[in-house]
């Protein structure tokens, strides 16, 4: 059975905790345990949510940084760019 079929590359790299583009054991564990729940705002991790691009962010930050004034599209390590983030409220316009 390949367990890599039809999963997301991002949620691969979402899942990559270390960085070494490696799914280790904890890492596929991590990936099946969210891979159900793998859209933006989705839960990835106790106090933890995935942004819009599927990168897993701290959720009090995601959710404070909604219409905050600041353009959130990746620059500052967040993207909050798609409807689950109400498109940052218009802060990229
Ligand atoms: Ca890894
Ligand atoms: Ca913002």
């Amino acid at each position: 059975m390949n367990l890599a079929a039809g999963i997301p590359t991002n949620v691969f790299k979402a899942a990559d905790v270390n960085g070494d583009s490696v799914i280790g054991i904890a890492e596929a564990i991590y990936v099946l345990k969210y891979l159900a729940a793998a859209e933006p705002h989705a839960s990835c991790g106790e106090g933890k949510v995935f942004d819009c691009k599927l990168k897993c962010v701290n959720a009090q930050k995601a959710q404070s940084w909604i219409g905050d004034g600041y353009c959130d599209d990746g620059r500052y390590g967040v993207n909050l760019l798609c409807p689950y983030f109400q498109n940052d409220k218009g802060d990229c316009q």
